[in-house]
């Protein structure tokens, strides 16, 4: 039973606490922790079911490729969204106009991830805001329209609009956060979206900076 008390997913403790750690005191963004950030979003939809598996899996891939850069003997560039940005553009590891012979480079994969973690914000500040009977597979597809769904074929915005209409209903979701009472869970999301958000706007500008948001 301990084992099964461990491996249960707990938003507080594998979404809320990684991303409260990414960030350094002099606003860096620490790519360990976003990455087991996004280690414990996958796990979430790993327990939402099938439907999301095709998402869980490119999460996944992109982690995956953050880590490989991390455990590679370029790692200590890879400490921080910061220092890979630079490493990657002084060394001209980055295709800035068209894909072609660094097609997984850090900068584009994590893009990627960011992309979707605005999407993630939207609906877990939705979720917050609202009322019992309200409708996750709704608020779900409406914060996926307002963000990540512009930078999707239309193929993959269809399969994801059919992933939305499987999400358990409000109460169940709230279940599978695993923090306590629907007002514990409340009280949880109003302190990751913020931070959520936080870390977004400190990659958007850095980004947009160095005019890397519209990396292929
Ligand atoms: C219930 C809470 C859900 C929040 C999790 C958000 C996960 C978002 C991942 C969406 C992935 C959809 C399928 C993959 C699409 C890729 O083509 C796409 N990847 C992403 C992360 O948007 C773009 O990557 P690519 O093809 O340019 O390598």
């Amino acid at each position: 039973e301990a084992e099964n008390l461990q491996t249960q997913f707990c938003l507080k403790k594998e979404v809320l606490e990684s991303f409260k750690s990414c960030l350094s005191p002099e606003k860096e963004i620490y790519i360990e922790h976003y990455v087991s950030g996004w280690r414990g979003l996958v796990k979430l939809l790993n327990s939402l079911g099938s439907l999301f598996g095709f998402i869980s899996k490119d999460a996944v891939s992109k982690t995956q490729i953050l880590m490989n850069f991390l455990k590679s003997e370029n790692g200590p560039h890879y400490a921080t969204v910061q220092s890979m940005v630079k490493f990657e553009l002084d060394n001209k590891l980055v295709d800035v106009d068209k894909k072609g012979i660094y097609p997984e480079s850090g900068c584009r994969t994590l893009l990627r991830l960011h992309r979707a973690l605005r999407w993630l914000q939207l609906f877990l500040e939705r979720l917050r805001t609202s009322k019992e009977d309200d409708k996750t597979s709704v608020m779900c597809r409406d914060a996926y329209n307002e963000s990540l769904a512009q930078h999707h074929t239309w193929l993959i915005r269809k399969s994801a609009g059919m992933a939305f209409y499987g999400l358990p209903v409000r109460p169940a979701f709230f279940e599978v956060m695993n923090v306590g009472t629907p007002e514990q869970v409340v009280d949880v999301l109003g302190k990751a979206v913020p931070l959520l958000y936080e870390v977004y706007q400190i990659t958007e500008e850095l980004y947009q900076k160095h005019n890397l948001l519209d990396l292929p």
